[in-house]
């Protein structure tokens, strides 16, 4: 039996919420961890606009992480009941506002070395101030929706994560996003989080499969 294959990169947040889903989802591949400076001509071949994650499949390759996810999760749809409709249309809003707006503001923020002439403070104040306003639209659950984890959290924490640790003295501090701080300390903590940031060696062609999930 062939597995899917998952090329994928420790650090990288799009990958995180990839293998999120595979391992919620209980979809079982084998990982290809690859550097970005270094990337497989095997997986250029199959996605040539050379970013990560890239799960290839018997018939298709899907090389979105979001992508993966609802892939994932029509396979085995462990979410299935836990959302209205309401916040499931609040939930893909919320997506794609951190897809763009968080994004691009902690790009800007965190790797302003990248950019000419970039005020590094003015995209980190954009990012709190998106923070701010999620903040205020959850309530005291263990998770952004509510008290089971959701499509939401595996999409957008690893991104949050990300800010926080950019500063983490300046973002604990911050008193107007108290829940958001709850929950990614939760999140960091999880065993599924733990799970996914486990380490793997570069993958190379010829060496021994490494199965995930
Ligand atoms: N829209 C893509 C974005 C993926 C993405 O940009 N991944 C970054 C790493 S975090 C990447 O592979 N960049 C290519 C590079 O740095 O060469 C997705 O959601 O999968």
């Amino acid at each position: 039996m062939s597995y899917p294959i998952l090329y994928s990169f420790i650090r990288c947040p799009y990958a995180m919420r990839a293998r999120m889903a595979l391992k919620l989802c209980n979809i079982k591949c084998e990982i290809r961890e690859v550097r970005l400076n270094n990337k497989p001509y095997q997986m250029i071949k199959q996605s040539p606009k050379g970013t990560v994650p890239v799960l290839v499949l018997k018939n298709k390759v899907i090389d979105e992480s979001n992508e993966i996810i609802d892939w994932a999760l029509s396979k085995n749809n462990v979410f299935d009941g836990n959302l209205d409709k309401l916040n499931t249309d609040l939930t893909n809003e919320l997506i794609k506002l951190f897809d763009s707006k968080f994004k691009y503001n902690l790009d800007r923020y965190k790797y302003s070395s990248r950019y000419e002439k970039v005020d590094q403070e003015k995209h980190k104040i954009a990012c709190l101030e998106i923070l701010i306003y999620l903040d205020s639209l959850i309530s005291n659950n263990k998770w952004i929706l509510g008290n089971e984890i959701n499509k939401l959290d595996i999409s957008i924490l690893p991104f949050i994560r990300q800010f926080r640790i950019a500063d983490v003295e300046w973002f604990d501090s911050q008193y107007k996003i108290k829940r958001i701080k709850n929950i990614i300390i939760n999140f960091s903590n999880s065993d599924l989080f733990k799970d996914v940031m486990k380490k793997y060696d570069v993958w190379e062609e010829n060496t021994k499969p490494v199965f995930f999930s």
